[in-house]
C-alpha cells in the first residue's frame, strides 16, 4: 500500500495518523478533507513539504471521490462530524458527512477495487451500567443513543454490508475516547484545561460521575496502521487502552495537574441522552495483530496534553469564546 487517501486527515485524529504515517512509513499520502470549523490545517502545514497532499473537498461530493480514490491503493476513513452535543442542536451534517459521506466512499472503493478502512466509535454500542462486569466486545450488539452515534452505527452497517454483498475489501475498528494534541476545544478534556488557562472553572454534565475509556491518540493511530496493514477483510477490531474514568476523576486530575483546588469546578446542565459509561475490551486487537497501547500511564498523558495546550495557545485562542458562548447558551 504505497499510495493512501486519508479523509479527514486535518481532523484532530486524522491529522495524527497523517504524521505516524509520514514519519514510519515512506507511504505517498492525500488527505481529503472539508475543512470544517474542526480541521487543523496547521497540522498537515507543518509535516515536511512534498509528503502530503491536501485536497480540499466533501466525502460526500462522488466527483470529487471517485478520481481521487481511483488514484490510490487504499482509503483510511477518519471524515465524520463527531460531536455529541453538536448532533443535538442540528443532526442534519451528521446524516450528510457520516451516512451519505461513507456510502460515497463505498461506492468508488467498490467501483476500483480499493482496500478501505473504516474508522468508528465505541459509541454505536450505546452505554454500560456503572457495575456491570462486561465490557463492549466486536460481537456487542449495535444500541447508539445520538444523532452522532447512530450516524456512525449506519456507516458500520454500510461498510458491512458492502463487504458482504459487492466483495469490498474493508476492515473496521471502533475506538474509545481520544486525547492528546489538537483536540477540538468544544471536547472534554480540552474544554477543561484551556478553561482553567482562561481563568474559567470546569464545566461537568450532570454529577460528573459518566465514564470514558481514554486512550491517547497516538495508540489509536498505531492501531489503525496495524489494522490497514494485517487486518482480516470483513472483520472488526475495538481499540481500547484499559482507561476508564469518571468525568469527575478526569477534571480532577487536570485542576491537580494546573495547580487549583481540586473542587474548584462546576456542575451544569447535564447532556440529553448523556451515555452512562463506555468501556472496551480490546483482546481480539492484541492476541490477534500484537498490538498494545503505549501510553498507559494516563496522568502522565494528561501532563503532556496540558502542556502542549499551554504551549499553543495561538492555536485555540481563535475557537475558545465561541465554543463557550455556544455552550452558555445550553447552561452548560
Ligand atoms: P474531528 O471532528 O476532529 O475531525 C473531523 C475531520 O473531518 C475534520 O478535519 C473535518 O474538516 C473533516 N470533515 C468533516 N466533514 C467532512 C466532509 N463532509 N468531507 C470531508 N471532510 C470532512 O474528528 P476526530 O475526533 O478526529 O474523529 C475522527 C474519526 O474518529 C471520526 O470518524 C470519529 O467518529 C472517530 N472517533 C473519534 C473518537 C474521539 O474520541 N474523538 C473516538 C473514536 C472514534
Ligand atoms: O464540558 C463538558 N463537560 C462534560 O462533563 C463536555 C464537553 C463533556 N462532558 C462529558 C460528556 C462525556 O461524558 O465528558 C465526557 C466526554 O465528552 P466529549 O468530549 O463530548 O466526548 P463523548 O461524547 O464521550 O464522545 C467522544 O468519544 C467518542 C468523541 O467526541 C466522539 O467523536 C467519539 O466517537
Amino acid at each position: 500500500m504505497h499510495k493512501i487517501l486519508v479523509t479527514g486527515g486535518a481532523g484532530f485524529i486524522g491529522s495524527n495518523f497523517v504524521e505516524h504515517l509520514v514519519r514510519e512509513t515512506d507511504a505517498s499520502v492525500s488527505v481529503l478533507d472539508k475543512l470544517t470549523y474542526a480541521a487543523n490545517r496547521e497540522a498537515i502545514d507543518a509535516l515536511p513539504e512534498g509528503r502530503v497532499r491536501l485536497v480540499v473537498g466533501d466525502v460526500a461530493d462522488a466527483g470529487t471521490v471517485d478520481p481521487l480514490v481511483a488514484e490510490h491503493d487504499a482509503v483510511v476513513h477518519f471524515a465524520a462530524e463527531s460531536h455529541n452535543d453538536n448532533s443535538l442542536n442540528d443532526p442534519s451534517p451528521f446524516v450528510h458527512t457520516n451516512l451519505v459521506g461513507t456510502f460515497t466512499l463505498l461506492e468508488a472503493v467498490r467501483r476500483h477495487g480499493t482496500r478501505f478502512h473504516h474508522v468508528s466509535t465505541d459509541e454505536v454500542y450505546g452505554d454500560l451500567a456503572l457495575d456491570d462486569p462486561e465490557r463492549f466486545t466486536e460481537s456487542t450488539p449495535y444500541n447508539p443513543s445520538s444523532p452522532y452515534s447512530s450516524t456512525k452505527a449506519g456507516s458500520d452497517l454500510l461498510v458491512r454490508a458492502w463487504v458482504r454483498s459487492f466483495g469490498v475489501a474493508a476492515t473496521l475498528s471502533n475506538c474509545s475516547n481520544n486525547y492528546g494534541p489538537y483536540q477540538h476545544v468544544e471536547k472534554f478534556i480540552p474544554r477543561q484545561i484551556t478553561n482553567v488557562l482562561d481563568g474559567r472553572r470546569p464545566k461537568l454534565y450532570g454529577q460528573g460521575l459518566n465514564v470514558r475509556d481514554w486512550i491517547h491518540t497516538e495508540d489509536h493511530s498505531r492501531a489503525v496502521r496495524t489494522i490497514l496493514e494485517d487486518g482480516k477483510i470483513g472483520e472488526t477490531y475495538l481499540i481500547g487502552a484499559d482507561g476508564e474514568k469518571n468525568n469527575r476523576e478526569v477534571v480532577e486530575t487536570i485542576l491537580e495537574i494546573m495547580g487549583q483546588p481540586t473542587d474548584a469546578y462546576d456542575l451544569v446542565t447535564d447532556r440529553p441522552g448523556h451515555d452512562l459509561r463506555y468501556a472496551i475490551d480490546s483482546t481480539k486487537l492484541r492476541t490477534e495483530l500484537g498490538w498494545e497501547p503505549r501510553f498507559t500511564d494516563f496522568r502522565a498523558g494528561l501532563e503532556a496534553t496540558v502542556a502542549w495546550y499551554r504551549d499553543h495557545e495561538e492555536w485555540w485562542r481563535p475557537m475558545k469564546d465561541s465554543v463557550e458562548a455556544r455552550y452558555a447558551e445550553a447552561g452548560q
